[in-house]
């Protein structure tokens, strides 16, 4: 069984996070954890009903990007175990300066085998309801993953600009363009491939680009990703599935059960 534990990261990974805007981290669950939430993940994948909310795979055109479940901690108590954990949060409590920090949401990411595409470039502060940049998500693998199952890309320092247009995952803007048209310069042959074993994660802040390869193998590409935001974070008043439910006031901190401090 999972058990929690602190992860004290290096200066210089976080001084790589802080400059790039993204870190990889190995070796963050062992085999036996990994194993664990593999079978926590496929049970809350086949659950149907209860509080977290999956893709449907009707939208055919979503469902070839990422077959996604999201809050799978409120359903599913194992899940809640390495949702809520002190290891991973406490990763990126260091990542942002000891600020403390709370959940936002997590959400299982499965790449599905079979005419599976591309995750586009893009951020992912501009889908979020809050008022000001500053949450961050952790990737962390179930499989080993590199170009051919869908590993991630980043463009180092684009945590730097400024939030820009959320991008359709189906495709249809491209985000390198709209930034040029704001006057960003960029080298597309500076993006990062980051393959990685299962096991490993990575962090990157909700300004950086990103994008993830299409899944071309005949196996399932399975993730668990958490969004976790500085304690303080404020509601910016805007729709969202995590918050759509709730009374939430403009301007207020996003708070309380929902939203536990996790560090
Ligand atoms: O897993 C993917 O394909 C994309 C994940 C992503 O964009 C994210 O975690 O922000």
């Amino acid at each position: 069984m999972f058990r929690d534990s602190r992860i004290n990261l290096t200066d210089e990974q976080v001084s790589s996070y802080k400059e790039n805007g993204f870190v990889q981290i190995d070796n963050v669950l062992n085999r036996e954890e990994l194993e664990e939430l593999r079978t926590c993940m496929e049970e809350v994948m086949n659950n149907h009903g209860g509080k977290s909310i999956q893709t449907s795979e009707d939208k055919a055109a979503y469902y070839k990007v990422l077959n996604q479940r999201v809050n799978t901690w409120r359903d599913h108590g194992g899940m809640a175990r390495f949702v809520l954990s002190e290891r991973l949060a406490g990763m990126a409590d260091q990542l942002i300066g000891n600020k403390g920090v709370r959940l936002f949401h997590d959400h299982a990411l499965l790449k599905m085998p079979h005419d599976s595409k591309e995750t586009p470039w893009h951020q992912d502060f501009p889908y979020w309801p809050m008022k000001k940049p500053g949450a961050l998500s952790i990737w962390l693998t179930l499989d080993d993953v590199d170009e051919k199952n869908g590993c991630m890309q980043f463009m180092p320092k684009t945590h730097q600009l400024n939030k820009l247009k959320a991008v359709s995952l189906v495709g249809g803007h491209d985000i390198f363009e709209e930034a040029e048209n704001n006057g960003a310069r960029f080298d597309k042959s500076q993006a990062v491939t980051v393959p990685m074993k299962a096991g490993s994660c990575t962090f990157h802040d909700g300004l950086t680009f990103h994008a993830a390869f299409a899944n071309q193998t005949d196996k399932p590409r399975r993730v668990l990703a958490i969004i976790y935001m500085p304690d303080g974070t404020t509601f910016n008043g805007k729709p969202h599935i995590t918050v759509d439910d709730l009374s939430l006031q403009q301007g207020k901190p996003l708070a309380g059960g929902r939203f536990p401090k996790l560090y």
